[in-house]
């Protein structure tokens, strides 16, 4: 093995190897559930580097695990404690390698951090759309590889619907130029599609090309308080026909939600939480102008009070009020982290069973763990909950987590499935959902991504033993 670190260093450079230090921010996840342990991370600054040391790993059959920003949920970007796979970071792939403003497209390095590029396409006069609470960490090739979504999923898609083409180091060390930017492409098998929400399981992304969108005259943002999930089901059809493409976004949150920021982000001043079950947060983008927009959000909010759908609502009257209600919004995963251990489900049923979903699984798990404290929260308009479980207060909660974890999931899960939903709506697989994968995906559906998985990856060595089971 200290052959292949002398084989990497040659290909990267000695600042490029790392071994030995502190490699924390590489081998430890970002939810602190999981922590690895790494022979080296090794860091390439271009797709002819990374595809010099996926060859030199696969000479001598070592593994790689891709990562980008660190940030996802699942624990798939971490290495396992074997201490023989290398970590691959592509953070210093960043490069912005072409705009190309009449096919409306960015073409960049997967490194980029999302935020950059955000900026990037801003300056240049468009919107990337793509938008999430770890946007300031992490990287276009993390969102590729695990199908990211985010809060306007629900007008503009998730990554995959937002990507045209990838650049793709393969598991024996070719490198496949995808970056077509093509809107329509029928040459047989979709490629791109299949390394898209892999999971760095089949292929290491190193750039892509990724949609622009218009930038919109104005956005607008409404923060509303109601009843019950009902009344925000019929709120958000209503917002549906009001609104039309206006509506971007249509985010839920629960009481207890709420309640976590309040108690440990005091200074964001989160409105109406103590009166009301649940708050929405509603974001329109309109391409005339900001009165128009508001007359918009002012026309559906009139109906949904004659209606009784909303108790109370505020429109942001600026782009810094609207900015602090999207980060209260935001806060959820830090309170819940600042509370402690906690149980994530991540989960989609179709928007029409949301409520009859959230009342059977309440009743469910109330029943089994009285003293359950439940954060529900997520993206609405897209039937995505983030169905998360807080441990009853006082106990231990690592303990509590621990040893209950497995029963609570089960009866979430075991009702997701009775609903026709997905044990993973954004996060992916990764190391936390393999053996619920097996449980609740078909067979016929598991054996083809095995087929998949060796025809691309046949020594697998390529983040083995993440999304689907592995004996590495
Ligand atoms: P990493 O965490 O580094 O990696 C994720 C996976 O992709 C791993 O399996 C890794 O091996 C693989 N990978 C990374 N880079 C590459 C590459 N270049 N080639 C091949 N494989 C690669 N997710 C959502 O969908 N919606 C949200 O709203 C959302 N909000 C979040 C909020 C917070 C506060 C946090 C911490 C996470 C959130 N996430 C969300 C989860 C996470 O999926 C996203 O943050 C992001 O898409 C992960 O990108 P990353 O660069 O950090 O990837
Ligand atoms: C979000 O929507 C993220 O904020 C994180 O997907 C969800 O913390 C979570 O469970
Ligand atoms: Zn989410």
């Amino acid at each position: 093995m200290n052959e292949l670190i002398e084989t990497l260093t040659t290909i990267v450079g000695k600042n490029h190897v790392l071994t030995g230090m502190d490699l924390d921010d590489y081998e430890q996840d970002w939810r602190r559930r999981a922590r690895g342990k790494a022979l080296c991370v090794v860091r390439p600054g271009s797709t002819q580097e990374v595809a010099l040391v996926v060859n030199a790993c696969a000479v001598v059959g070592a593994s790689i695990v891709p990562q980008g920003g660190n940030t996802g949920l699942v624990g798939g970007s971490i290495p396992n404690s074997s201490g023989t796979q290398v970590v691959m970071s592509l953070r210093r792939m960043t490069t912005v390698r072409s705009i190309d403003p009449e096919n409306m497209t960015i073409t960049v390095e997967a490194g980029c951090v999302l935020q950059s590029v955000q900026e990037v396409v801003d300056s240049h006069g468009f919107l990337f759309p793509l938008s999430l609470g770890a946007e300031g960490s992490c990287t276009i090739g993390g969102n590729l590889a695990s199908n990211a979504g985010g809060t306007q999923v629900l007008r503009y898609g998730n990554a995959r619907d937002l990507c045209l083409g990838v650049e793709v180091v393969t598991p024996q060390g070719d490198v496949w130029d995808g970056l077509s930017g093509l809107r329509k492409d029928n040459t047989g098998y979709d490629l791109r599609d299949l390394f898209v929400g892999s999971e760095g399981t089949l292929g290491v992304i190193t750039a892509a090309t990724m949609k622009l969108y218009p930038k919109p005259a104005a956005q607008l943002t409404a923060w509303a308080a109601l009843a019950s999930l009902e009344d925000a089901n019929r709120l958000l059809g209503l917002a549906r026909r009001h609104l039309g493409s206006c509506l971007t976004g249509f985010e839920v949150m629960n009481r207890f939600a709420l309640h976590l920021v309040d108690k440990h982000f005091p200074h964001l001043r989160v409105p109406m939480w103590r009166e009301h079950a649940w708050c929405v947060l509603i974001e329109i983008s309109d391409n005339e102008s900001e009165a128009h927009a508001r007359g918009l959000f002012e026309g559906l909010l009139e109906i949904a009070f004659e209606r009784g759908l909303v108790a109370d609502a505020i429109i942001a009257e600026s782009l810094k009020q609207m900015h602090d209600l999207w980060h209260i919004r935001e806060s959820i995963t830090l309170a819940q982290t600042a509370e402690g251990f906690n149980v994530k489900h991540d989960i989609s049923v179709p928007i029409s069973l949301i409520p009859e979903f959230v009342r059977e699984t309440d009743t469910a798990l109330a029943t089994a763990f009285p003293s359950l404290r439940f954060v529900n929260f997520g993206h609405m308009g897209d039937g995505n909950l983030h169905y998360n479980i807080q441990v009853p207060e006082g106990c231990d909660a690592k303990e509590f987590v621990q040893t209950n974890e497995e029963r609570i999931s089960t009866i979430v899960y075991d009702t997701v499935s009775k609903y026709r939903g997905s044990i993973s709506a954004e996060h992916g697989v990764g190391e936390l959902k393999l053996d619920k994968l097996v449980h609740y995906k078909s067979n016929v559906a598991l054996n083809l991504m095995r087929a998949i998985k060796s025809a691309f990856d046949p020594r697998n060595t390529l983040n083995p033993g993440r999304v689907l089971k592995s004996n590495r």
